[in-house]
């Protein structure tokens, strides 16, 4: 038997700040790009649940943000360094008491538990995992355990914050049954609104529409993956190693420019951030550099470079940045309005 548990800190961001800052307590508070009175460009990286209320959520225009609750939520920057050592601390207590361990995110990760063979020590252990993460880094999270992933993570999902959901493999249609398909990780907005035109809604509805219907709606292997997910089947593996595919920044300007020098400095500073970023990630070298540029008319394209062999020096990606950069530069007499930068094929 699989014993599966995951764990999604709530509301990641916005929690340490909270921590950080006890006058924020009871307030509504959103993590992201400076709002400028509105005028600000970029985008909300998290909200606490009380600004959330307010229509606030990640990825959304910090400007529709501060349309929503200017005067009623605390707009805050984002400092990535801090999470990121909170997120490695958390990761260090939970992958002590794991057979296998993989990180999927800042702040989530799947622990495999088989070896405890029993839900009721599961369930204590996640516990005690709440307990000790409470103690230790004063915030929450919501864990779910499952005999897989899917259903481990959907089960995280469940309650918010501070949640802990069990969900035996005797018991997994019946949680799944009443859940719009939306919850099914890999289902989105888009086949989500698919199915529903179909009438099917919720997960039961899925589970129980014949697999020809799905197949001509959504071709024949699709249909069989829904299929499964319907029915709470995963077999999928943990992955310890699991290695990012990419490290990166983007910077969308306050003002479209041409600016070559403006440009230039920029990019440079993204190219830095990355590769502090890439290093403190524990990555010494990389083989793909990225560039992304946006017009101001929202046109967007990337260039890549790909080395010969890994390459190591912060000097090496600047030149490679700065000369993928260039022919956006050359090549349009539109004005610029973000700028990113990555690197990959890291080791
Ligand atoms: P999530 O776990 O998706 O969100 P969350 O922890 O803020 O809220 P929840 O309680 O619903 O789990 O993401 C973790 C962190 O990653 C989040 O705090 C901020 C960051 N993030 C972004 O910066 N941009 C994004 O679009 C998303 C989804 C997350
Ligand atoms: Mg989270």
């Amino acid at each position: 038997m699989r014993i599966i548990l995951h764990v999604d800190m709530n509301y990641f961001f916005a929690q340490i700040e909270e921590r950080e800052n006890p006058e924020l307590k009871g307030k509504a508070v959103v993590v992201g790009a400076d709002p400028k009175s509105g005028q600000g460009r970029g985008v909300v990286s998290t909200a606490n649940y009380a600004a959330r209320q307010f229509g606030v959520k990640s990825g959304i225009p910090i400007s529709r943000a501060w349309r929503f609750c200017r005067s009623l939520c605390v707009f805050l920057p984002v400092r990535y360094e801090l999470y990121f050592k909170v997120s490695e601390r958390i990761m260090g207590i939970l992958r002590e008491k794991a057979d296998q361990f993989e990180q999927t995110s800042v702040d989530e990760a799947y622990l495999d538990i088989s070896s405890l063979s029993s839900w009721e020590r599961a369930v204590e252990l996640a516990a005690q995992l709440k307990e000790e993460i409470k103690t230790k880094e004063r915030l929450t999270c919501s864990i779910g355990i499952g005999p897989n992933k899917l259903i481990a993570k959907i089960a995280s999902g469940f309650k918010k914050p501070d949640g802990l959901t069990l969900v035996k493999t005797n018991a997994v249609h019946k949680f799944l049954d009443s859940l719009p398909v939306i919850e099914l990780p890999g289902i989105g907005p888009k086949t989500s609104a698919q199915l529903n035109r179909l009438k099917i809604k919720t997960i039961k509805d899925l589970r129980q529409t014949p697999a020809e219907i799905l197949a001509e709606n959504f071709g024949g292997r699709t249909a069989e993956w829904m299929g499964e997910l319907s029915r709470g089947i995963d077999e999928s593996p943990l992955i310890e190693e699991r290695i990012p595919k990419s490290v990166g920044r983007q910077v969308t300007f306050e003002r479209d420019t041409r600016s070559l020098p403006f440009l230039r400095q920029a990019l440079m500073e993204l190219v830095r951030d990355s590769y502090e970023n890439m290093r403190a990630e524990g990555f010494f070298s990389y083989q793909t550099v990225t560039v992304i540029c946006r017009y101001e008319d929202f046109e967007t394209h990337s260039r890549q470079k790909t080395l010969d062999k890994p390459g190591a020096s912060l000097g090496g990606a600047e030149i490679a940045a700065w000369e993928l950069f260039l022919p956006f530069y050359k090549g349009s007499i539109k004005k610029i309005r973000l700028l990113g930068f990555s690197f990959s094929k890291l080791e």
